[in-house]
């Protein structure tokens, strides 16, 4: 190997292990970090793009392993959103960010069951991960206040390597 190969793998390796927006956590693909301030889902909206993220938005499976582990290692919280949201009379869920109609689910049996909550007039229409014993989604009126969890895409190696 040339000297200057172990250069250029230097910069690689320096450069996959730190490419996440400042207090951000690097978990596979993507990095995520909690505001851990209960706060409707509109206020997540904004704080996570205050922060050049996004509502978390989870696409497969694996990244749903690694989002409970995130946040099982990091916070007792029991709930937080995401930018999951029911359109067009709750009959489609949608990833507010991406406009991607919602694939991948991890729902808790029972959900989204769509509630109807009369003291506010609220239905049930945004999504939440709800760390309880049944570790899983629920859907939950935007009104109700829970932690953040931002979402942001890890910076691509090449700038920083070419
Ligand atoms: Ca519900």
């Amino acid at each position: 190997m040339s000297p200057l190969s172990v250069v250029c793998l230097g910069l690689l390796w320096i450069s996959a292990s730190s490419l996440c927006p400042e207090d951000f956590t690097r978990e596979g693909e993507s990095c995520y970090k909690v505001v851990p301030v209960n706060m409707s889902w509109a206020d997540g909206w904004m704080i996570c793009k205050t922060m050049r993220s996004f509502m978390v938005e989870i696409d497969s499976r694996e990244e749903q392993l690694r989002v409970f582990g995130f946040l099982q290692r990091h916070h007792e919280q029991n709930k937080f959103w995401t930018g999951g949201t029911a359109l067009y009379g709750n009959k489609q869920w949608t990833w507010m960010t991406s406009g991607n109609a919602i694939a991948y689910t991890n729902w808790i049996q029972g959900q989204p069951d769509n509630s109807y909550h009369s003291d506010t007039g609220n239905w049930d229409t945004c999504l939440a991960l709800n760390m309880n014993k049944q570790a899983g989604w629920s859907d939950e009126q935007c009104e109700q206040t829970n932690y953040m969890l931002c979402e942001a895409d890890a910076m691509s190696g090449s700038i920083l390597v070419g």
